[in-house]
């Protein structure tokens, strides 16, 4: 704990790091598509390194013409998406938007998602701010797990 408390002063201190490392987002990749997919998905870890509880609560990409926020309930054996409001991500804690949990949907797409490519995408929070990061594309097991 004493440790920590010194770490968040001296990054309280640091105008730079302050400023940039709010929220940060680890491993973002967006789901490659086959040439006459409609839609894909973008996952990533998002860390909250602020004292506030921040929330997710739109986002958006050149790549896509209607993005949503999704998440996936299981019923039985169905696994079946589902939008959500906002996705919160708690004080000083992480929350991981990954296949077959919480995820950013993406609807009609303007091209098709090319491994090796990459998208931006900007994300809006509760407070009105906003944030973007880089996507790169990645080839994943086709569609989510629907069987186990
Ligand atoms: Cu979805």
């Amino acid at each position: 704990m004493k440790l920590n408390a010194l770490l968040l002063a001296a990054l309280a201190l640091s105008p730079i790091a302050h400023a940039n490392m709010d929220i940060m987002t680890h491993h973002p990749y967006a789901r490659a598509t086959p040439p006459n997919a409609a839609t894909s998905a973008v996952f990533v870890e998002l860390m909250n390194h602020t004292e506030q509880n921040r929330a997710i609560v739109a986002a958006s990409t050149p790549a896509a013409g209607k993005v949503e926020l999704h998440d996936v309930i299981h019923d039985g054996d169905v696994m079946q998406m589902r939008q959500v409001e906002q996705i919160e991500i708690p004080a000083q804690g992480h929350v991981s938007l990954k296949p077959g949990s919480l995820h950013i949907m993406l609807f009609e797409l303007t091209k098709p998602l090319v491994e090796g490519e990459s998208i931006d995408v900007e994300l809006t929070f509760a407070n009105g701010e906003k944030q973007t990061f880089n996507a790169p594309i990645k080839a994943v097991m086709k569609g989510m797990k629907h069987h186990h």
